[in-house]
This record gives C-alpha cells, sequence and structure tokens, in this order.
C-alpha cells in the first residue's frame, strides 16, 4: 500500500507529534457526515478533540478531502463534514479508488480511518461503534468491511461495543475467525453501545490502559498482523434502558426491511431512525460515550 502514501496528507501538528513520539489519537468523519445531525456532530467532533488533548494526546480527525486521504482535519474542514452532512460520500475501502482519482471527498468509515491511521503511523483510532454482522447476515451477507479491516490493519479500536442493530453474537464469531481479540475495559461482558451489557462475553477482561498497551505491543512486535478491538461501556448514568432501546431498535430495522433499504445506506439508516423513534435520547448517549472512548484511547495512546 506504499503508493497509497502519494494520496495521504498528514496535518503538520500531528506530524510533529509522530516524529516526536508523543501520543497521537485517530478519529473518524463517518460519526461526523452520517452518524449525526448538524449542528451537535460539529460540536460533538470539536468536544472530542479537547478531551484528547486534555488528556494528553494529540487528535487526528481523518477524511477524504480533494482526493486526499487527509489525517488531521482542521476545525473549518469539520465544519465543512458536518455541514455537508450526507452530501459527503461514505467512503469505505472499496471508495477509495474512484474517490481519489476524481479528487472528491468522502468521510471515513472504521475501515478508511484505519488505513489512513496505519499510513500515518498511528497507533490508537476511537469511535462509537463499529459495523458487523447485520442480523440476517445469513442470507443479505451484509457484514461491514470494518471487520475485515480490523483483520488486516495494525491499529486498535476503542469502542463502545455494537449496537444491537447488528446480529452481536455472529459478529463476535467473525472477529475469533479473522483472529481480532476483543478485549472488555473493566468488563467481561460486550458492551451494546447503549448499553453496558449485551448477554455475550468478550475475550479478555483487561483493567487498565496499560495492560491494553501492553497487549497491542506484543501483537504489532510479533507481527501477528491487524488490529484490536478494545470495547468500553457507556456510563453507568448515561446508559439507557435495555428494552427501551431494543424495542426502539428492533421498530427501526423493521421499518429499513419494509423499505427495502439495503447497502451502504443500512447502518446510516438505522441510526438516524433510532435518533428521531427515542425523541434525541439516544443521540445524548451516543455523544457521551464517544467522549468517553475518546478518554480512554489518549490514555492507551499514552501508555503504547
Ligand atoms: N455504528 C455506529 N455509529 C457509526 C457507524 C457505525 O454505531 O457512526 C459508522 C462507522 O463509520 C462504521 C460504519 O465504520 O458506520 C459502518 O458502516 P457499514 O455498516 O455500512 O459498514
Ligand atoms: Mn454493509
Amino acid at each position: 500500500m506504499d503508493y497509497l502514501k502519494n494520496y495521504l496528507s498528514v496535518s503538520p501538528e500531528v506530524q510533529e507529534a509522530l516524529a516526536e513520539k508523543r501520543p497521537v489519537v485517530a478519529l473518524e468523519s463517518t460519526i461526523i457526515s452520517h452518524g449525526m445531525p448538524y449542528p451537535q456532530n460539529v460540536e460533538t467532533a470539536m468536544n472530542v478533540e479537547k478531551i484528547i488533548r486534555e488528556n494528553g494526546a494529540v487528535p487526528a480527525t481523518v477524511a477524504i478531502l480533494g482526493g486526499k486521504l487527509t489525517v488531521g482535519c482542521t476545525a473549518d474542514q469539520i465544519e465543512y463534514l458536518g455541514q455537508k452532512g450526507l452530501a459527503v460520500t461514505k467512503a469505505s475501502r472499496r471508495d477509495l479508488p474512484v474517490l481519489l482519482s476524481r479528487r472528491e471527498d468522502g468521510a471515513t468509515t472504521v475501515t478508511t480511518t484505519m488505513i489512513g491511521a496505519a499510513l500515518a503511523g498511528i497507533r490508537v483510532f476511537a469511535t462509537g461503534g463499529i459495523g458487523g454482522v447485520h442480523r440476517g447476515a445469513e442470507t443479505t451477507m451484509d457484514i461491514s468491511a470494518d471487520l475485515e479491516e480490523l483483520a488486516e490493519t495494525p491499529v486498535l479500536v476503542v469502542c463502545a461495543g455494537a449496537k444491537s442493530i447488528l446480529d452481536l453474537g455472529l459478529t463476535l464469531e467473525y472477529l475469533e475467525t479473522r483472529g481480532v481479540p476483543v478485549i472488555g475495559y473493566g468488563t467481561e461482558e460486550l458492551p451494546a453501545f447503549y448499553t453496558r451489557t449485551s448477554g455475550f462475553k468478550v475475550d479478555y477482561r483487561l483493567d487498565t490502559p496499560k495492560e491494553i498497551a501492553d497487549a497491542f505491543r506484543v501483537k504489532l512486535e510479533c507481527g501477528l498482523r491487524g488490529g484490536m478491538l478494545v470495547t468500553n461501556p457507556i456510563p453507568e448514568e448515561y446508559s439507557m434502558d435495555p428494552e427501551y432501546i431494543n424495542a426502539n431498535i428492533n421498530a427501526a430495522i423493521e421499518e429499513c426491511n419494509r423499505l427495502g433499504i439495503h447497502g451502504k445506506q443500512t447502518t446510516p439508516y438505522l441510526l438516524d431512525k433510532i435518533q428521531k423513534l427515542t425523541g434525541g435520547d439516544s443521540l445524548k448517549a451516543n455523544i457521551q460515550l464517544v467522549y468517553n472512548n475518546a478518554r480512554l484511547g489518549a490514555k492507551i495512546a499514552a501508555e503504547l
């Protein structure tokens, strides 16, 4: 992938931090353009950067801008991505060739953010939720490219688990097959984004950022290929009632199926529908869990 470096643009601040071996945390832009409404998306993205700085690391928001895989967006670029919203192409690995050759913009998913981070030399990435194996994947084959990227690209991803818009059991099976360790930060249970529990177990419970950094360092040093998934439960005070949120998730999935929505539209549609059905409660939880992951990401990056 060396040639991809010709399409990489790393901000001076991030370059300097990496050269001095200071901690850097990558952030994605699909969560900005496709994951939340304007202006909360921009407000959240800017607060996340602030939290990372307060915890001693340098933030690097990743996006595709004018055909450049940009690592370390400016405040103006974040504002642009937030305002343009769904008009920015959601960019997974398969979208790179056309977007780069046409010099277009793209909002990076977990997949392309990992690619940008790895090329720049960033090892830690914090976000809200990852894509996974969708419910009904046994017939739709809808499995997020995020899982394949976690298997191949050496970046540690901090998330709040996966939403139950996905089949969490199948998502864990897929990650096991592809050799991706799933760590619970201070928990044995896989968190389910809005809730701290899911009924599924993680592979290992680790209780400190140092233990997590140590395990990932060994993975890198041993050339074991691929990343690591760290799941960080939403803080208790912001977690949602499982029955309430799951009823709304089920309603959103039913509507999605009824409308025949599929492919890359599925995840953004469900995120938006859930936000509407819960009257903004889920957005509040979503924002807080992202802040929580930014804090942990910065601490792990500092230990690495
Ligand atoms: N899940 C969330 N919030 C998100 C996403 C997923 O809870 O914002 C976004 C991420 O950018 C993730 C992408 O990488 O959706 C996965 O999309 P798909 O399921 O189409 O692979
Ligand atoms: Mn998909």
